[in-house]
């Protein structure tokens, strides 16, 4: 067993695929363990997204990062971090898997529907970003 965070980000939310992505989460076994919409501040997408900090494109993420409310879960299940990215498809949608999230809904490599976390560390620094252990089932 194993926990990862995922979050629907803002286009997701836009574009009203807020019960299509946890769908897909759920028919591949997936459980939903936590889940809130909230509205990230520019501060806070900074800290959820500090490893990112020297990179190019660090101001404009935690811009569409923070321009409106996202979905964050925490979803359970064997292999839940491999199996959530799996899902996902690649971090381009272009290079994405057909059938995948951001294969089917997403518009370019920055707004691209779905974050999932992508190592146990990440996971252990992002769950707890968000959840409380209590909000955790
Ligand atoms: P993933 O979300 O697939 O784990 P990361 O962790 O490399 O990808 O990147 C985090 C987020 O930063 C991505 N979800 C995407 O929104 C954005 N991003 C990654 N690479 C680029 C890029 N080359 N240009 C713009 N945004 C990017």
């Amino acid at each position: 067993m194993e926990n990862t965070l995922s979050i629907v980000k803002p286009d997701g939310v836009k574009k009203n695929v807020i019960g299509e992505v946890i769908s897909r989460f759920e028919k591949n076994g997936l459980k939903v363990s936590a889940l809130k919409m909230l509205h990230l501040s520019k501060k806070e997408a900074q800290k959820f997204y500090v490893v990112h900090k020297e990179r190019p494109f660090y101001g404009s993420l935690t811009e569409f990062m923070s321009e409106g409310p996202i979905v964050v879960m925490v979803l359970s299940g064997d292999n839940a971090i491999a199996k959530v990215r799996g899902i996902m498809g690649s971090t381009n949608p272009k290079e994405a898997a057909p059938g995948t999230i951001r294969a089917d809904f997403a518009s370019d490599i920055e707004r691209n529907i779905v974050h999932g976390s992508d190592s146990p560390r990440s996971a252990a620094y992002e769950i707890p970003f968000f959840f409380s252990s209590l909000e955790i089932l």
